[in-house]
This record gives C-alpha cells, sequence and structure tokens, in this order.
C-alpha cells in the first residue's frame, strides 16, 4: 500500500521532502498539496501530477488523503496540527511545531482527546548517524555519565530577515531538542553570552552567541550560534563524560590533498550536511504510519523545545540565568 500523503506549504523545505519522497523513499507519496500561495500549490501539483487544495482544512479532510505533512512558516502550524489530529490523521510538522509554549499545549490536549499519539515534530538530528552512534555509546554506558556536551552551529550567512531572536528558536533549536533526547532528561536553566560581534551581520544581530543550558542532573551544554561565520554549515558536537569523549566525526564533503596542502569542501546548508538524516527521518515515519504507529520527536518533545527557547529568548536580553519550568508531563508522552 501507498500512504497518500497531502502537504501543507510546499516551499523549499517542503518540495525537498517531496523530491526525497518521489525519488529515493519506498511506501509512499505526495497527492496533494495547498499552499497560502495558491498559484504555488497549482504548479507544484502539476509537477507531481497531484491535486491542488484551496485550503489545508479541504486537504486534511479529503478521503484522498491519508496523513498529513506540514511545511509551511512555523505560526500557521497550530490550526493545520490540530484539524489533523481531529480528522484521526498522523502528521509529520516541519520545527517548530508551533511557536509558543502555550499553543503547544493546545496541541498535546487536542492529542490527549484523540487518546493516541499522531503529530511527529521534524526534528531531523535524532536520525543523523552520527548522533545515533554517540547515543548509543552513551547509552550503553561505555563512557560513564554524561559531565557537559560542547556545540557549535554555523551557517555560512543568513538573510536580513532572519530576526534576532531566530538565533535561538530557529537555529538552537536544533540542539535544544538534540541535547535532550542525547541526554535523556529535561534543561532547567539557560544563559545566553555574548562575545564580540562580528562585523559580517546585520546590525540586529548578536552574533555570534553562545547559550548555556543546564540540565536536570547538572549537564553542563554549551552551543555556539554563528550564522554569519562566512565558510560553510558547519555543526559540532563533543560529549565530555566520565570516561571518555564522544565527537561527531568529520562533515565534510571530500578530502582533498593537492599542493595547496590538505584541505575539505564543506557541506553549505542544512540539506547537504543532514541529507540523509532527512531521508531516514521522513522513510521512519512513512513506514511507521504506514503500520499504523507513531515515530520520531513527540508533541511533548515540541513543547519542550518551545519552552527551552522561550527561555533563551529571555535570557538574549538579561543577564544571567533564566530559569525553566515546565507543566508535568502528560501521561501520553511518558
Ligand atoms: C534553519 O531554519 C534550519 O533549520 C537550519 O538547520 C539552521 O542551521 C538555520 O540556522 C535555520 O535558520
Amino acid at each position: 500500500m501507498t500512504l497518500r500523503i497531502g502537504m501543507i506549504g510546499p516551499g523549499g523545505m517542503g518540495k525537498a521532502h517531496i523530491e526525497r519522497i518521489h525519488t529515493v523513499i519506498s511506501g509512499g507519496r505526495v497527492v496533494a498539496v495547498s499552499d497560502v500561495n495558491p498559484d504555488n500549490a497549482k504548479a507544484v501539483a502539476e509537477q507531481i501530477d497531484g491535486t491542488a487544495y484551496a485550503t489545508s482544512a479541504e486537504l486534511i479532510n479529503s478521503p484522498d488523503v491519508d496523513a498529513i505533512m506540514i511545511a509551511s512558516y512555523g505560526p500557521a502550524h497550530k490550526p493545520d496540527v490540530i484539524a489533523a489530529i481531529e480528522a484521526g490523521k498522523y502528521v509529520f510538522c516541519e520545527k517548530p511545531l508551533a511557536p509558543t509554549a502555550a499553543e503547544c499545549e493546545e496541541i498535546m490536549a487536542a492529542e490527549q482527546k484523540a487518546g493516541k499519539k499522531l503529530v511527529t515534530v521534524g526534528f531531523m538530528r535524532r536520525f543523523d548517524a552520527s548522533y545515533r552512534e554517540m547515543k548509543k555509546i552513551l547509552d550503553d554506558g561505555e563512557v560513564g555519565e554524561a559531565l557537559m556536551v560542547h556545540c557549535a552551529h554555523r551557517n555560512p550567512t543568513v538573510p536580513e530577515m532572519y530576526t534576532w531572536d531566530m538565533a535561538i528558536n530557529d537555529t538552537a533549536i536544533h540542539e535544544i531538542d538534540t541535547m535532550r533526547w542525547l541526554l535523556g532528561e529535561e534543561f532547567v536553566s539557560a544563559r545566553v553570552d555574548k562575545p564580540k560581534k562580528t562585523s559580517l551581520r546585520f546590525e540586529h544581530l548578536q552574533d555570534p552567541l553562545v547559550l548555556i543550558l543546564t540540565s536536570e542532573s547538572g549537564v553542563r551544554v554549551d552551543d555556539e550560534v554563528f550564522v554569519n561565520c562566512q565558510y560553510g554549515y558547519d555543526i559540532q558536537c563533543e560529549l565530555v563524560a566520565e570516561q571518555g569523549v564522544v565527537r561527531l566525526g568529520d562533515q565534510e564533503l571530500v578530502h582533498r590533498a593537492d599542493k595547496l596542502g590538505r584541505r575539505n569542501r564543506l557541506t553549505m546548508d542544512h540539506n547537504q550536511r543532514f541529507g540523509q538524516a532527512f531521508v531516514t527521518e521522513v522513510q521512519e515515519w512513512i513506514t511507521a504510519v504506514s503500520q499504523d504507529r507513531h515515530t520520531g520527536s513527540d508533541s511533548w518533545d515540541g513543547y519542550a523545545a518551545a519552552v527551552v527557547c522561550d527561555a533563551g529568548v529571555a535570557a538574549l536580553t538579561a543577564d544571567g540565568e533564566v530559569p525553566i519550568t515546565m507543566i508535568e508531563r502528560p501521561a501520553l508522552y511518558a
């Protein structure tokens, strides 16, 4: 059986997912699209020989659509995620689940009413082979307890529309989710260190910055966010544990040695760097949904990321530690 997927908001990320689903992934096909820009919906529908729906509500409720993917703008996610839950359909929503913790709570309330986990949040790093290996080493107890994690999240440049808070809730949100998953615990406080700013940035940005998070057991995570580093899309992570250190392998596309020396060609964006992770993520989602089961990050993960982001954004405009408090975890997400 082929899972018939309806895609809401096929912009850059949505189109990349469609391409993967129709070429390297098995078991699914995007058969329907909707978009705030009807011309885009029509153009994408023509390319995939599918149907363009005038509204996301019509797409979600169509009997010809089995499951939903949402790749629209974050502030538009909540009503579509809730409509999919109410229609009893599995929904894959790109990060963030919703921009505020309160909206994520509304989504969790709808899902609890449905009595079933239907929502997967698109945090793709959980599907990256290197992060998975790091987690396995930690979970198997090979290096003892985690003590610290040093992360770096560098982008070559960001456009002027990238607002000051996005360093946390659009960029660092990846480490926030990945570190919660790696360590298996929540964060209790956030702080932001603000070093000298690069001259190669738009004036409104604090770039670089270092987000410092402390977990329930006291593990300290530092995340250097530097989104105008110029040279590449460079993701680093080093886990320091009691009996060893584990770090992500080299990420460069090729190693080259020539008369200029030993050099590497680096990845330049997230689709290159995490291309295989996206494939694994979407393949696992299609396989799981076809078997009527949930996979990947759930609504609680979306909520927790939103709460930590709120604290991180608050810490960006304040000095010192900002405490992080969460509601009690509902039984559905235990
Ligand atoms: C973007 O939205 C992403 O998700 C990328 O992975 C991240 O590196 C970038 O900073 C974000 O703007």
